[in-house]
């Protein structure tokens, strides 16, 4: 888990003004080419419900379903998978959803996600209540070395 430059962690705070105890900080969801029907989105999930909680799945209405998948190494070859049980938060933690790990999964995609794009996505979870969130749709982030390779697994 990483640190949260504390500039960040400011803007954060004052937007939400503590009014939900589950707080979903950059969420964004990857660019896609014209024909693709699936897509990945990724943000970081904090927990302060004092109770571990899950990502069990979303809603969204660009997309069929809306999945929450992770990547698992299977003798050297990274794959994708639905995470059965949803993706643990665990209380008083910052869960990262990234490129090469847990992500959120468009299944069924209606439409291109074109650069600046906003997507809407309603977060259920296992405990806490739905969460809907605007996703910026943005390329792969310069600063993060697993991104490339994860695009590519996405066509097996
Ligand atoms: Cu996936």
């Amino acid at each position: 888990m990483k640190k949260i430059p504390a500039i960040l962690l400011a803007a954060a705070l004052s937007q939400t003004a503590w009014a939900a105890d589950i707080t979903v900080e950059q969420p964004w969801a990857r660019a896609t080419v014209e024909g693709m029907t699936m897509g990945g989105a990724f943000m970081n999930i904090t927990n302060n419900t004092g109770k571990n909680d899950f990502l069990i799945g979303g809603s969204s209405a660009v997309a069929d379903k809306v999945e929450v998948h992770t990547h698992v190494n299977d003798n050297g070859v990274m794959r994708m998978r639905e995470v059965a049980g949803g993706i643990p938060l665990k209380a008083g933690q910052t869960t990262e959803l990234k490129p090469g790990s847990y992500h959120i999964m468009f299944m069924g995609l209606k439409k291109q996600l074109k650069l600046g794009d906003k997507v809407e996505v309603t977060l259920k979870f296992k405990r806490a209540k739905p969460q809907t969130v605007t996703m910026e749709v943005q390329n792969v982030p310069k600063t993060n070395g697993n991104a490339d390779s994860h695009g590519m697994k996405h066509t097996h």
